[in-house]
């Protein structure tokens, strides 16, 4: 969930699932991007579970019901959702309305929720959650204000959840990825000196791409992770260690 193109972070995962054998179902959200994610889908042999906007719950479970139809039960799921209002993607987190928190938070962080609700029922022989997150989400950033607030929300969501899961071997996980130039990303002020900075002083001295979040998120999804959960794995050429 949560390829919106090419340059998306749940595309380069899908890839890297794909390359290891998944098969693949795909959501999108609204008939613009349906257009866009068709032609990835069919690159991938995934299959098309849907329209889904995570504030409508309906959609939610019509997606889950054509996978159900389609292979009656699910292995892993990859939640790669977030939305805030871009005029608060500036300026001071101080400023932040009621509405956008509100919006910001549902469509970040309790739709992962929402998801793992329906997943559960789907991943009879276990499975894997995985969400992504970012580093503002535990130190201050700048511009990136409610969201960093709603992603701190989601990695607490990612805990409880994995706790809520575990006994029935579903394990929930976040990758926390280094900024990357997507189309969500472009709503954040100043986000080119903010890769510049990452570029300047991870450990790695660069930032990290789509395919390399794709490849990690493959391992966590994969048998391969089976003994991590509740855990937020950094992919971000080392950033959080100096930032
Ligand atoms: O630097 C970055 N790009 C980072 C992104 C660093 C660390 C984390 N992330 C996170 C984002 O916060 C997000 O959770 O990765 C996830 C994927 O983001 P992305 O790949 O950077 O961005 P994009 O390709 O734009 O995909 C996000 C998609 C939406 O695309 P747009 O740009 O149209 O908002 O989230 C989906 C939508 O497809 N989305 C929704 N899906 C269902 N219901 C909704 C919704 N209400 N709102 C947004």
């Amino acid at each position: 969930m949560g390829v919106a193109n090419n340059r998306s972070i749940a595309w380069g995962i899908a890839k890297a699932a794909r390359a290891h054998g998944a098969e693949l179902a795909l959501t999108y959200q609204g008939d613009a991007l349906k257009k866009r994610v068709e032609p990835l889908a069919a690159e991938l042999g995934a299959f098309i579970a849907g329209h889904c906007d995570v504030t409508d719950g309906a959609t939610i479970d019509a997606v889950f019901a054509a996978i159900e139809k389609e292979w009656g039960k699910l292995d892993f799921i990859v939640h790669a959702i977030a939305f805030s209002d871009k005029d608060e993607l500036t300026g001071r987190y101080l400023d932040t309305s009621e509405d956008n928190f509100t919006k910001s938070l549902l469509i970040s962080c309790y739709s992962l929720t929402a998801v793992a609700q329906r997943a559960e029922k789907l991943m009879t022989d276990g499975g894997s959650i995985l969400t992504l997150t970012y580093y503002g989400a535990e130190k201050w950033m700048p511009h990136y204000n409610v969201m960093g607030v709603a992603k701190a929300a989601l990695e607490a969501s990612v805990r409880y959840l994995a706790a809520d899961l575990g006994p029935q071997n579903i394990r929930v996980n976040a990758i926390s990825a280094g900024p990357i130039k997507t189309l969500a990303a472009s709503g954040i002020g100043d986000f080119r000196y903010i890769l510049k900075w990452n570029e300047y002083n991870s450990p790695l001295r660069r930032t990290v791409t789509i395919e390399e979040v794709g490849e990690s998120a493959a391992f966590l999804l994969s048998d391969m992770g089976r003994g991590i959960t509740g855990e937020v794995t950094h992919v971000d050429a080392g950033y959080h260690v100096v930032g």
